[in-house]
């Protein structure tokens, strides 16, 4: 029997375990630009099967909160360097999360101070994070996006490409495009935030025109086997909607699996909140998603990600009813989690308070096994 502590194969890359440590925006990248501090944190949780960094921006203009990091200048990408060499010094593998935030953003993020972009304009009831003129942080209104120009889409499909590949330059062992959680490609998915009446909005086919464009292009340019994604089928997060998830989702998959991607990530439920939260009339059926994507052909690993612990993990795996799972803030409070979930011993417990932003605390100062007094 295959158990959560068993190696895996997922495309290009050989991980050790099953055990991944979910993406967690952590705000301490000031300037876009990974530091020491940064790689500390990732090389202390190497242990895992897989590390996914941190939601890093593709360009300034998928930037939409303040100290995230970003792929889109020397400088950052250097600071990646440092990430990766740490991580797999340990024996880790690292893949970056690429991300547009779209119209979860801030004019005062946005280059030279404009509105953010989205497939409508439509703005969101959501907050994003900013820091004051004297480093303190304060949650702001998203502001009003623009519509993209059917003409801006070849240059922002191009802006993933060009991530994708300095990604792999910086070291990564692959990429995961974020298409989860209210943000760009998940704005364009959904009809709540999708009234576009172009080849991109409307019918399910042409809202998943830009996720399918996207990954066409990363998997051109640094292969399949290096690339994955995540999809979160139901969240309510950034004000994300659509009535009727199944059939859209099924679309996705049914498309991916064509590709001969690493894994597919999903979030199941509501992210950070109830694994049953349901959009639309139906509840979402995740083991109908995955058949649906086996039945198209589809052999990436399944990736599983909200509010799991040990029991359930290991029940996912034992049962088949996921190949991988993502831990978030478990992870966060235990960098040697692996170790803690082999061993059934006590978990510290994440603080909330130091999640976003700030240094070493609630950061790099959790402490391992042995340390615990
Ligand atoms: C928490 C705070 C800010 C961003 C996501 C990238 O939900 C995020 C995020 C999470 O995917």
């Amino acid at each position: 029997m295959t158990t959560l502590f068993d190696p895996l194969k997922i495309g290009d890359i050989q991980l050790a375990n099953r055990i991944v440590m979910a993406p967690l925006t952590r705000n301490r990248s000031p300037g876009a630009v990974p530091n020491t501090l940064n790689a500390a944190y990732y090389e202390q949780r190497a242990t895992a099967g897989l590390l996914i960094t941190e939601a890093t921006a593709i360009t300034h203009q998928g930037q939409g909160y303040a100290d995230v990091p970003g792929l889109y200048k020397p400088e950052a990408l250097e600071g990646w360097k440092q990430v990766t060499d740490a991580v797999h010094k340990a024996g880790g593998k690292i893949v970056v999360q690429m991300w547009h935030v779209g119209r979860i953003s801030h004019d005062t993020l946005q280059p030279n101070g404009g509105k953010p972009v989205a497939p409508s304009a439509i703005r969101a009831k959501s907050k994003t994070y900013l820091v004051n003129q004297d480093g303190s942080g304060t949650f702001a209104e998203t502001s009003e996006p623009r519509a993209l120009e059917l003409n801006e889409l070849p240059g922002l499909i191009e802006d993933y490409r060009r991530a994708a590949r300095a990604a792999i330059d910086a070291g990564f062992d692959g990429v995961e495009i974020h298409a989860a959680n209210g943000y760009l490609i998940d704005q364009f998915l959904r009809s709540g935030s999708n009234v576009r009446t172009d080849e991109y909005g409307g019918s399910i086919e042409n809202r998943a025109r830009l996720l399918f464009e996207v990954v066409d292009a990363i998997t051109a340019e640094i292969g399949a086997g290096r690339t994955a994604i995540r999809i979160s089928p139901v969240t309510p997060a950034n004000d994300s909607s659509d009535p009727n998830p199944q059939p859209l989702f099924t679309h996705v998959v049914e498309g991916l699996a064509k590709y001969g991607l690493a894994y597919i990530h999903v979030i199941e439920g509501a992210t950070g909140g109830a694994r049953d939260h349901q959009q639309g009339d139906t509840p979402f059926d995740y083991a109908a998603l995955r058949a649906a994507y086996q039945a198209a052909g589809g052999k990436a690993a399944w990736m599983v990600n909200n509010g799991y612990n040990r029991e359930l993990a290991i029940d996912a795996i034992e049962e088949n009813k996921a190949d991988l799972v993502a831990f978030g803030k478990l992870f966060i409070a235990n960098p040697d989690l692996v170790e803690r979930l082999k061993n059934d011993t006590v978990l510290n417990a994440p603080d909330q308070g130091t999640f976003y932003g700030g240094g070493a605390k609630g950061y790099t100062d959790y402490p391992i096994l042995e340390n615990v007094a």
